[in-house]
């Protein structure tokens, strides 16, 4: 008889974590590569705190998701939260690299497909993110579209974030959602919102005014048999907001100079998220803090009904 090629996963749960599932207490997921490749330190770790302790405020527990030394963490305890955000050399990982971080024992951040491949894994329904990855402009010549899309289309997790942002093609993303069948819900407004503007000028496909509904959209598509998650679209709160024809500015600036570096494959959106928070001097990282902060409320709240319903 063969050996199993595989060993048992390395997984690790925090202590909060493994209390709530034994107890059905209310979970919500987060990303590391926020973290890692999406904000600098020391504003990265500060996101991750708040949001933290906003999770626990409405009664739920967070699950910050990553691969450390080749051991898939859900739920970090501090220190290993702290040591994460000072991390310069963490892989970003997505589908098609999850598995490899913890085969070959590496440090791995988890984008938002790699952290609903784990979430689902774990058992956890809701998850918390600031942007997700879409449609990039151009893609009709540089086919970049993330992975984050099809995993939206595979897996059963409901993902809250505040829109996408407009370094995106934001109507070919709803497209592809469109086509793929994932439900795109804007809590509280018919307009689908552009991460550091409430609105993208187009109207979203559905919308929803309580964590309550949300919940039972979620519960009625499992009874129907319908696999695949939801993408909850939350406006970034009116005094966070930066107007859309202001960012345009930058964004067209920071395209250019991607173009012209010639940045390709999943160093793309690092690029362009460092290169805004540059020309921006810091203010689009306070509104990106500002967003993730009410999107971890939201998701809090959609945790909760869930796990009482
Ligand atoms: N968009 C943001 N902030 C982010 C990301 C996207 O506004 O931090 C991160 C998320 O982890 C997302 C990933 O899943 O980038 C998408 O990368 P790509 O476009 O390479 O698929
Ligand atoms: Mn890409």
């Amino acid at each position: 008889m063969s050996k199993p090629i595989t060993p048992l996963l390395p997984i690790s749960y925090s202590k909060e974590v493994a209390a709530a599932k034994l107890s059905g207490a209310a979970i919500v997921a987060l990303e590391s590569t926020i973290i890692t490749h999406g904000m600098p330190y020391p504003g990265n770790i500060e996101m991750a705190r708040s949001v933290e302790a906003i999770i626990r405020q409405e009664g739920a527990v967070p699950a910050t998701i990553a691969v450390i030394h080749g051991k898939l963490h859900i739920g970090l305890e501090p220190e290993e939260l702290e040591a994460l955000a000072k991390t310069t050399d963490a892989m970003k990982v997505s589908r098609a690299d999850l598995a490899f971080a913890v085969a070959e024992r590496r440090t791995g951040a988890t984008t938002v497909a790699a952290t609903m491949i784990a979430a689902a894994h774990a058992g956890v329904r809701v998850f918390a993110t600031g942007g997700i990855g879409g449609v990039h402009r151009g893609a009709e010549q540089s086919f970049d579209i993330s992975a984050d899309l099809e995993e939206l289309a595979r897996t059963g997790v409901i993902v809250v974030c505040a829109g996408a942002k407009a370094i995106l093609d934001i109507p070919k993303t709803l497209e592809v959602l469109e086509t793929r069948g994932v439900p795109v819900v804007t809590f509280g407004s018919t307009e689908f919102p552009a991460f550091w503007s409430r609105s993208s000028g187009l109207p979203s496909p559905l919308s929803l005014n309580t964590p309550a509904a949300i919940a039972n959209f979620q519960a009625t598509r499992e009874e129907l048999g319908i696999d695949g998650g939801m993408l909850v679209a939350n406006p970034v709160p009116e005094a966070d907001e930066i107007p859309r024809e202001e960012m345009e500015t930058y964004i067209a600036r920071a395209l250019d100079s991607a173009k012209r570096e010639e940045i390709a494959g999943k160093a793309v959106t690092p690029y362009l998220l460092s290169t805004i928070f540059e020309l921006t001097e810091g203010r689009s990282l306070k509104t990106n803090i500002a967003l993730v902060e009410s999107n971890a409320r939201l998701a809090a709240k959609i945790a909760v009904a869930l796990a009482s319903s």
